[in-house]
């Protein structure tokens, strides 16, 4: 059991060398054994040349299963998680470590800070070493916007 108690699992494969859709595959099955629903994000986005034939690969191979190509260091894709996201939900981020999965972290609250400005707030906490947990609280923030 990788987590429990999250509406989502991320699970990131990074676009790179490390590609692997039988690795995925094995993430998504222990995603979908705690409970949450699995989401596919294939991370640095911007290292790949071509995003479409793994996004396509992954969506053949996992079917049911959402994928998205993001990257932390661009902004790709991440307006598309803000539905995965919403206030009261709780996500977790999986993969192995040098995945993107900090990254990918502080990218998405640099975001909410941007567009949700203070309106809500996410709670931020380590729950392993190769898992990263984002609770969005649903709730106004009681602390004038200080994590
Ligand atoms: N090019 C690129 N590199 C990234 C991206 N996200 C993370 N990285 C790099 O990948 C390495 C590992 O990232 P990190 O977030 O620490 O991975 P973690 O171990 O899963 O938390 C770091 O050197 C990051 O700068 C991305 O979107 N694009
Ligand atoms: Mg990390």
């Amino acid at each position: 059991m990788v987590a429990t108690n999250f509406d989502t699992v991320f699970v990131l494969s990074s676009l790179n060398r490390d590609f692997s859709v039988d690795r995925i595959l094995r993430y998504v099955t222990q995603a979908k054994q705690s409970g949450g629903q699995p989401v596919t994000l294939l991370t640095k986005a911007d290292l790949a040349p071509d995003r479409e034939r793994p996004l396509a690969e992954v969506a053949e191979s996992i079917p049911g299963v959402p994928v998205h190509a993001v990257s932390s260091h661009s902004g790709l894709g991440l307006s598309e998680l803000e539905r995965y996201l919403a206030p009261g939900l709780a996500a977790v981020l999986l993969g192995m470590s040098g995945v993107g999965k900090s990254s990918l972290l502080n990218a998405l609250m640099r975001q909410e800070s941007r567009y949700v400005q203070n309106r809500t707030s996410y709670l931020v906490d380590k729950i392993a070493r190769h898992k990263t947990a984002i609770v969005r609280s649903k709730h106004e923030k009681k602390n004038g916007g200080k994590k």
